[in-house]
């Protein structure tokens, strides 16, 4: 394909494959102490001083969960197939344990009424990082316990839900959870030690198993199950592959498959322990706990952004910067000592990440050439961008539509070469609380307006309605 063949259109989706979009409870709900939601470990994080950009929380964030039904409108507007939400931890046990609260089961049971009632697919997430904050207090995701806290809430919520929803995700990006709460800090609940981080990446990874047979054995319909990664497509940089090779297979088994294997195939992958030995000895991984964790599952989750470049510095260094420290990737990649980060060739999006498409397509088929039997779904794809209000009112966001329309295109090659790709859902409906980036990043197709909560949609909200209505990219 030439370069800008994409802008052509044309290509097509099945009538099968789901077009839809994603959010996550905290970046849009709001409404953090009412009907009996408790703290989150966001909560706390987001109002401690310099946590956030600008001291950002989300306090009101979009305010959704006072605007349920006109965002529920929205959807149906925009023709969504599928709506993938997350269910705050915090509303259903204010301190994560104990029975349901019925008020935030209400909540979540009206979401999914309206959805259903919109002809609208809900893809239920039970974990999007708000951990109630009183199981933090008790030592959160290095404390065992918490997995079997996941459990009993998967329950609640199964009972609850299991008969209407569509598909059941476990945990988005637990590699966030565990290295970016645990390990650089840069998430919360903003705590630095290595051996911690490789301590939740198991506790993370026992939720999911016994979360997912807590989900089979309370939901009364047959809802499908699954769980939600970020994986991390790694590019060499150097022009001698060689040079890259080990610092590659390191950072993908550090982000990757220290979560499919245990998940897919009941192993800790060797290399992985062997690289970590000295941060931890995984005394923490008990007899029968990767039985519990490898679950079949009827749909990995993929979320996709960008690429990261990376090369092995002690084979590089005495080249090329000799008088260099070597680098530590820090806590975020404990047992990464010597593996150094590159800054990626644009061109970027507004949070620096850089628009790589065709490494989207390289992913799916590794996957599928990993997992050949597992189908496969985007759960998020999507980009921030510095959006201005024309003033005829409309935003106009033509780099957000070159980047879906490039990304389809990569998820569609990949389709055609075998994948079994699911759907597709674009992160994110709505501009929200980008986290330690506060309101500053905004990648939704709706445009948000934080003082007036007035929703306006983009024209990349218009592009996804009319993916959704055709099944089909249209010139662009
Ligand atoms: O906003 C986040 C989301 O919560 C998880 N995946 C990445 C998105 C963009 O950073």
């Amino acid at each position: 394909m030439a370069d800008d063949d994409y802008r052509e259109g044309g290509l097509e989706f099945g009538a099968d494959f789901l077009i839809g979009a994603a959010t996550a409870a905290y970046q849009i709900e709001g409404a953090v102490a009412e009907d009996g939601r408790g703290p989150s470990i966001w909560d706390t994080f987001s109002h401690e001083p310099g946590r956030t950009r600008d001291g950002d929380t989300g306090d009101v964030a979009c305010d959704h969960y006072h605007r349920l039904d006109a965002d529920l409108d929205l959807m149906a507007g925009l023709g969504l197939e599928a709506y993938r939400f997350s269910i705050a931890w915090p509303r259903i046990q204010s301190t994560g344990s104990g029975p349901g609260n019925r008020a935030g089961i209400d909540f979540y049971g009206r979401l999914v009424d309206g959805l259903l009632a919109r002809g609208i697919r809900p893809i239920a997430t039970l974990y999007h990082w708000d951990l109630p904050q009183a199981l933090e207090d008790a030592g959160g995701w290095t404390n065992r316990d918490t997995a079997y806290r996941f459990s009993d809430y998967a329950a609640i919520v199964g009972e609850a839900l299991g008969d209407r929803v569509d598909t059941f995700t476990t945990l988005n990006e637990p590699w966030c959870s565990a290295y970016l709460g645990y390990g650089s800090g840069a998430h919360a609940p903003g705590r630095t030690s290595g051996r911690d981080a490789l301590t939740a990446v198991h506790h993370l990874n026992l939720a999911h198993g016994l979360g997912v047979q807590a989900l089979r054995a309370t939901s009364a319909g047959e809802p499908h199950y699954s769980v939600t990664l970020n994986f991390h497509a790694l590019r060499p940089g150097t022009e001698d592959p060689r040079d890259a090779a080990d610092a590659i297979r390191r950072i993908d088994g550090l982000a990757n498959r220290v979560f499919t294997h245990p998940m897919l195939r009941g192993e800790y992958p060797a290399d992985v322990l062997e690289d970590t030995a000295a941060v931890t000895d995984w005394a923490f991984v008990r007899p029968g706990d990767l039985d519990d964790i490898r679950q079949g599952i009827d749909v990995l989750g993929v979320n996709y952004y960008s690429t990261a470049t990376v090369r092995d510095w002690d084979r590089v260094a005495p080249r090329q910067h000799a008088d260099g420290h070597r680098p530590s990737a820090g806590t975020a990649w404990p047992g990464s000592e010597g593996v150094e980060f590159l800054e990626q060739p644009g061109p970027h999006t507004a949070m620096g990440w850089n628009i790589a498409p065709e490494a989207l397509e390289q992913l799916l088929v590794h996957l599928h050439e990993e997992f050949p039997d597992q189908p496969l779904m985007i759960t998020e794809n999507g980009a921030a961008f510095d959006d201005r209000v024309s003033e005829d009112g409309a935003v106009h966001d033509p780099r957000r539509v070159d980047f879906l329309q490039r990304h389809f295109v990569a998820a569609h090659r990949a389709i055609a070469r075998g994948v079994d790709l699911r759907g597709y859902l674009v992160w994110s409906l709505l501009d929200n609380f980008e986290w330690a980036y506060g309101y500053t990043k905004r990648f939704g197709v709706v445009r948000v307006d934080y003082d007036t909560l007035e929703r306006t949609v983009k024209d990349s909200g218009r592009w996804l309605a009319e993916v959704a209505r055709t099944h089909r990219l249209p010139a662009v």
